[in-house]
């Protein structure tokens, strides 16, 4: 189907006209080209809306009022649990946890499976394309348990090394933690692969969602993984909400995280019995509106349709490949188009990824430049920042030109020839 064709297919004209801050004006007047949407997704006024409802008409605690107001929140909150549920194909809605984001995900498992069931000589599988997130919590929970941190290696094009998998995954492996999607190099990780040799081996699988879940990638029965986080910015709903998916029997072995209200089902002077599942895990008053707009947000993307979603993404990557590369001295890093989502993070010689970024933004174009929370990945690149435009369902081709186009005039500013 020719970009034409698609667009007008996708109508994202249409789509545009839900995301209010799209249509503003930047300070310096130009029209705002958001291309930092691994940072963070802008929100339709759906999910806005649902904000400003629940704090007008039902704002309330949860599972606390025995009012009308506490009924409702709780009906409105548990509907955006099941919506989660949904999403990711999981069996349960008892093994949705909410919680304020991927980094409280991952750190609640590595705390309350990690310090439970890591023992000394035990293996973590990790890689050096892991955002700190799923990165740092590991190494402290290995540290303090005794356990070993070991890495599949990346090929050359940034891709998992399939290859060595077999060499690192050992009888000692507990858990393989990996991203779905990786950040910076756009790499989309063959999960089902990697879960299949794992689960063989008696390991358990933890997916990095952050970037995968927003552009539909993830579906916890198939392949079979074992926990899955994610942060609902990034999928175009409040911050400060988030969600672990975790299976039954597992979060049922695992002691609780964070202690207090709401995850106790029985509290004497000396020792308590913690509530069941999903309460176990959620102590304290959850971030209701931000769940509730989760929920708001999860029916607009399924409203577009995630196959249209990945089609659109996929014409403005390809597009964007075709033409970054025709900028001389621009590198891509990461692999080819067919094997990445939609984030496409680069260097440009003579041009530091900061000073490119503050160009850009004079042209009213938001990248995001830095080591993008990946400082061993960027070792690995042997840089120390990248560039990145990371695109989503909204962005239009021709914001795909102005990308290109603030490159060359940032080269310009540097007389790159
Ligand atoms: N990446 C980026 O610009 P939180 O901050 O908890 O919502 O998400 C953390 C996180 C975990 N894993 C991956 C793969 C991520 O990309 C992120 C967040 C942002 O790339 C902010 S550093």
């Amino acid at each position: 189907m020719s970009h034409v064709a698609l667009e007008s297919v996708f109508d994202v004209t249409a789509i545009r006209r839900d995301f209010p801050i799209l249509d503003k004006p930047l300070p310096n007047g130009l029209p705002l080209v958001y291309l930092d949407n691994g940072a963070t997704a802008q929100k339709p006024r759906q999910v806005i809306e649902k904000l400003v409802e629940c704090y007008e008409n039902y704002n309330a605690n949860v599972h606390r009022g025995i009012h009308a107001l506490g009924d409702r929140v709780t009906t409105e909150l548990e509907e955006a649990r099941e919506k989660v549920r949904t999403l990711i194909g999981a069996d349960e809605v008892e093994e949705i946890i909410f919680t304020s984001g991927t980094t409280m995900s991952i750190n609640l498992v590595a705390d309350a499976w990690g310090r439970k069931f890591l023992q000394p000589g035990d293996e973590l599988l990790l890689n050096e394309m892991e955002h700190h997130a799923n990165l740092v919590p590991w190494q402290q929970i290995a540290h303090e348990r005794g356990a070993v941190l070991r890495f599949i290696p990346l090929t050359a094009d940034g891709r998992l090394d399939l290859s060595a998998l077999d060499d690192v995954l050992t009888d000692r492996t507990k858990l393989v933690a990996v991203t779905g999607l990786s950040n910076v190099l756009g790499t989309i990780n063959p999960i089902g692969e990697i879960a299949a040799k794992a689960h063989a081996r008696g390991s358990l699988v933890l997916v990095d969602g952050a970037q995968s879940v927003p552009h539909g990638y993830v579906d916890v029965n198939c392949p079979q993984i074992d926990f899955l986080a994610f942060s609902g910015h990034k999928l175009y709903g409040p911050t400060g909400i988030g969600v672990l998916y975790g299976r039954r029997r597992l979060l049922e072995q695992m002691d609780p995280f964070l202690c207090g209200g709401n995850m106790i089902r029985r509290v004497r002077k000396e020792s308590s019995d913690f509530a069941d599942l999903p309460s176990k895990f959620e102590a304290g008053t959850l971030p209701v509106a931000q769940a509730i707009g989760l929920g708001a947000a999860i029916d607009y993307v399924q409203g577009i349709g995630f196959d249209a979603i990945a089609a659109h993404e996929r014409q403005l990557t390809e597009r964007a490949f075709r033409q970054l590369n025709e900028i001389p001295g621009l590198k891509i890093v990461g692999p080819g188009v067919s094997e990445r989502g939609s984030i496409v993070s680069f260097t440009v010689e003579g041009v530091h990824p900061h000073d490119m970024a503050e160009l850009l933004d004079r042209r009213g174009v938001a990248v995001r430049a830095g080591h993008h929370c990946t400082m061993p990945l960027h070792e690995w690149l042997q840089v120390t920042a990248t560039t990145r435009a990371s695109f989503a369902f909204y962005n239009t081709l021709a914001e795909v030109d102005a990308l290109c186009e603030a490159i060359q005039y940032a080269r310009k500013v540097f007389r790159l020839k």
